[in-house]
């Protein structure tokens, strides 16, 4: 040994500049999942020019730290890893395997970018180099596109909708492009005001739906590369887009005002050919392209459905042997800088499941309802026979009558329904291309009535924007994992490339109340960090002159402010950097999070801020009948919030190292705070508002707005609130997320168990006896015995109230991040209520994590899995009598087991990586 040491301390002096003096160590296996900035795998059309890069330590490595990492960049595979022209980071000392910042040479648009790395353990031992890693950016600037906007002349005598806007009929838009022989590499660059589908002889290009997706169209819109090396052929291609009216173009909005004509659709797209012999090509979408609007999609638009006439179709039109003669030429606009063209930061809608029929009933003569068994957010897939000219309807809802017929009434004016007109009698099969539903039951009318319908006649094609679920939660109770199985749906449903308050009525908006309490649950189930990111960037954009956030994002409404909702500027950031650990999210918005606290501040009267919000939303049993607000007064949530908002910033600043403004918030919020203590609580901590509300209480404390002496006080008073409520909520949406953390910190999680455990109305389970396989928009949107809710807001598909999902992972399962980005876990569940078993496991930035227990009589056995370069606290609870053993062993006896807390109720003790097995009894 002494000898190899020896050996190795020479080879250190010979090659002093160098790092080749490290112990191999075969068994230091190399990184693995390499991702670059919020968790790409390998993307290319990138958006990101100065991007951090993250990895993870393989389970079953014996490395269970990091202490030094190697990240070395290069233009081209084979100068990796020793002569990387790009970038070579050196040997950097430090345990971050995440969100590690680019340092290399300047980046541009279309380059390539290859990359390794490698690192040393917890011995010092270095790992072999990972596999390669890539990147490739889209194009990061205006002036990088050669294409020009293009469309047709608009309609001579256009029809107009019901609101007196043009009916947008979806233009067909094509081209005969020329390849020479020996194709490297082909890119194709594009996007649209409004939604596109493109094709490449014949074939659709991408699984993308629904792109580019949703931004503040007037300063961004994104834009898609697809890589169609393969399918280029040699000679005439043909390219063809579908253009449709989408956000962009299509009526969006809850209200009349909202509905007013807006701009025409357009297209744009540059492909771009590399040859072997190293010429380059770029050929973009002008003047020379042809198209038509005399296709067989005669109309789409989200919120009314499809109408699609088979008569009209023109068979192969997006090859090169289609005759375009009676196209008419299209007129083309070139792109200037007033709005940015940047590639799209998330991935896109595509289809992610397909659900199956599991009843038809017919609960009218001729027409057939089909259940899909949940409420989904989709297309449907119809295989159905069909009469020539003889329309088919396809209806949607999602729920039923009490006679079985379709429930429509809650879309309010989405006339949500497709229709087809068949070119001739026999079998189709058919889904719609640029509208999106949202439903359980789909409604059949109009096909061959000689057939008998079956299951297999419609299935569901469930949209959502890509994501892959990252946590689960499973217990020993049916209704737990119902509403957990419902929180997962409700987030499916509404990650539509925008996080949106329901996906099925005449709204399906980017509401930033329902996101900011819902982010935490959301960062949980799915890698949502570039969903969120990317819908930030929008909401800067909007973000107004006074420091106000709309209540919408995209804005569509002009100037807004509701407090409570504006704080997703401040929330949202910070529980993703919570989440991830990654700085960035801060430092890309902390200019808008200061800025919203400027807001605040011009309206703060002695630190008191009264401005318009929705309120306490939905808060069952108003004092004021029919009150939607709650009877949480709007200063009193105005003033929370500034200071809630001000909490966050000043978090924020802390971990950018800003002193100053450390300094400056810590006492701002120390102002407020005081004005709203003594404006709010009496001397008894009780609420000096008309109506004592459980949201006033759960603010003052959840917010930390009380002071310490008083907190047990007004404790007091929520707990009585609720006791008169028969342990029942009284909250709305900016209350109920409140509950769980604040009862959890006076350490009353029993009472918190009680209030979820609840079967009557209002509780979560209440809306699962009555059927739920969503979230409900209201505690009772339905219920069996006094029917559908009020009509103008009745949503079967609104996460905002699986926000409850954080504390069912973070506490009944027992698995939360102890500092940002899970490099310390908390495994610390409350077994509590019925329950007899819970598991929790989430892919947490260094791996997987996991937290599982199960109680029988006394004895809570718990198991839990921590990742490598993390460590753990575990804390569980115990009684006087009872003891923890590890493997058998007690662990007060453990020398390597550091122990921080032994007492009556808890024990409490760190661990390092690995899978831990204990038991108490
Ligand atoms: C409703 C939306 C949303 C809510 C606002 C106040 O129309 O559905 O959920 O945030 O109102």
């Amino acid at each position: 040994m002494k000898k190899r040491l020896l050996n190795i301390a020479l080879a250190c002096l010979i090659g002093v500049l160098s790092v080749s003096c490290d112990i191999k160590n075969a068994d230091v296996l190399p990184p693995v999942d390499l991702m670059v900035s919020e968790g790409f795998k390998n993307p290319i059309g990138f958006y990101d020019a100065k991007p951090s890069f993250s990895w993870k330590i393989q389970s079953g490595s014996s490395a269970t730290a990091q202490t030094a990492y190697r990240i070395v960049a290069a233009s081209s595979p084979d100068l990796l890893p020793d002569n990387a022209d790009l970038w070579d980071s050196g040997k950097i000392d430090s345990d971050q395997s995440v969100w590690n910042q680019y340092a290399g040479q300047t980046l541009n648009s279309r380059q390539q970018v290859y990359w390794q790395v490698q690192f040393w353990d917890q011995n010092k031992h270095v790992s072999a180099w990972s596999e390669m890693a890539y990147f490739e950016l889209g194009l990061l600037q205006n002036s990088d596109w050669q294409g020009k906007w293009i469309s047709l002349a608009p309609e001579k005598n256009p029809a107009l909708d019901d609101y007196g806007n043009i009916v947008i009929k979806p233009e067909y838009l094509r081209k005969i492009i020329k390849v020479h022989q020996g194709v490297k590499k082909a890119r194709l660059y594009i996007t649209s005001k409004g939604i596109f589908e493109a094709y490449l002889n014949g074939e659709k290009v991408g699984n993308d739906l629904l792109t580019p997706g949703y931004t503040p169209y007037s300063k961004r819109i994104e834009t898609l590369t697809y890589d169609v090396t393969e399918q280029l052929r040699d000679g005439e291609n043909a390219l063809g887009i579908i253009l449709g009216e989408g956000w962009y173009s299509g009526r969006m909005g809850w209200s009349k005002d909202m509905w007013k004509q807006k701009p025409l659709p357009k297209a744009l797209c540059q492909l771009e050919i590399t040859y072997a012999n190293g010429t380059f090509e770029i050929i973009g979408s002008d003047v020379a392209w042809k198209g038509s609007r005399n296709g067989p999609l005669r109309y789409s638009g989200f919120y009314d459905g499809e109408i699609y006439d088979a008569n009209m179709e023109f068979p192969k039109w997006a090859t090169v042997g289609f005759n375009d003669a009676s196209w008419e030429s299209v007129s083309e606009i070139a792109v200037n800088s007033d709005v940015k063209l940047a590639p799209k930061r998330h991935r896109a809608v595509t289809i992610k499941k397909e659900l199956e029929t599991i009843a038809v009933t017919e609960p009218t003569k001729g027409a057939f309802v089909f259940d899909l068994g949940q409420n989904m957010v989709g297309v449907p897939k119809v295989q159905i026979p069909v009469k020539k000219n003889q329309k088919v309807t396809i209806r949607f809802a999602e729920m039923l009558q009490k006679d079985g017929q379709m429930y429509t009434e809650n879309y309010r004016t989405a006339k949500s329904t497709d229709y087809y007109i068949p070119k001739a009698d026999g079998l189709i099969t058919w889904q719609p291309t640029f509208t999106f539903h949202g439903f359980r039951y789909v409604e059949l009318t109009g096909f061959d009535e000689n057939a008998v319908p079956d299951s297999s006649w419609v299935s569901g094609l469930v949209y959502y924007s890509d994501f892959e679920q990252t946590g689960i939660f499973r217990s020993s109770h049916d209704k737990l994992n119902q509403l957990q199985k419902n929180i997962e749906w409700g987030m499916r449903g509404n990650f539509l490339d925008i996080p949106t308050d329901c996906p099925q009525r005449d709204e399906r908006m980017g509401w930033t109340g329902d996101a900011q309490v819902f982010a935490p649950t959301a960062m949980f189930i799915g890698d949502v960090y570039a969903f969120w990111s990317s819908w930030l960037e929008s909401m800067r954009e909007d973000q107004d002159d006074e420091g106000g956030i709309p209540f919408i994002v995209p804005n569509e409404k002009g100037k807004t402010f509701s407090s409570g909702w504006a704080d997703a500027a401040t929330v949202i950031p910070w529980e993703i950097y919570f989440r991830t650990g990654d700085k960035g999210v801060l430092e890309e918005n902390y200019q808008m999070m200061k800025k919203l606290l400027g807001f605040y501040q011009s309206k703060a009267v002695n630190n008191i801020v009264n401005v318009n919000t929705f309120g306490d939303w939905l808060q069952p049993f108003p004092m004021e009948k029919e009150n939607q607000r709650g009877d949480t007064p709007k200063d009193l949530i105005g003033t929370a919030y500034y200071a809630r908002s001000i909490s966050l910033t000043l978090k924020a600043a802390e971990v950018l190292d800003k002193q100053e403004d450390v300094k400056a918030l810590s006492s701002l919020l120390n102002d407020v705070s005081k004005a709203f203590e003594n404006k709010y609580l009496d001397k008894n901590g009780k609420l000096t508002t008309q109506y004592e509300s459980q949201t006033g209480y759960l603010m003052a404390l959840g917010f930390g707005l009380v002071s310490d002496d008083m907190k047990a006080r007004v404790f007091k008073h929520l707990v009585t609130q609720i006791e008169l409520a028969d342990n029942h909520l009284r909250t709305g949406f900016l209350g109920t997320p409140l509950l769980a953390p604040v009862l959890d910190q006076f350490g009353r999680s029993d009472l918190m168990y009680s209030i979820l455990f609840k079967e009557t109305y209002p509780s979560w389970f209440y809306s699962i006896n009555q059927g739920a396989t969503t979230m409900w928009e209201r505690w009772n949107s339905y219920s069996h015995k006094d029917g559908f809710g009020k009509v103008s807001m009745n949503s079967f598909n609104h996460y905002a109230y699986g926000a409850i999902g954080q504390w069912m992972y973070e506490r009944i399962a027992g698995l939360q991040a102890l500092e940002p980005g899970y490099k310390k876990i908390l495994i610390a569940p409350i077994p509590g209520g019925p329950l007899h078993f819970a598991k929790a496991t989430y892919q947490s930035p260094y791996g997987l994590v996991m937290s599982e227990w199960k109680k029988s009589g006394q004895v809570l056995d718990l198991s839990f899995v921590i990742p490598s370069n993390t460590s753990a606290l575990v804390k569980v609870p115990i009684n006087e009598n009872q003891q923890v053993f590890m493997d058998g062993s007690l662990v007060r006896s453990l020398d390597h087991i550091k122990i921080v807390e032994d007492n009556d109720a808890n024990f409490a003790f760190e661990v390092k990586p690995g899978t831990y097995q204990i038991t108490v009894k």
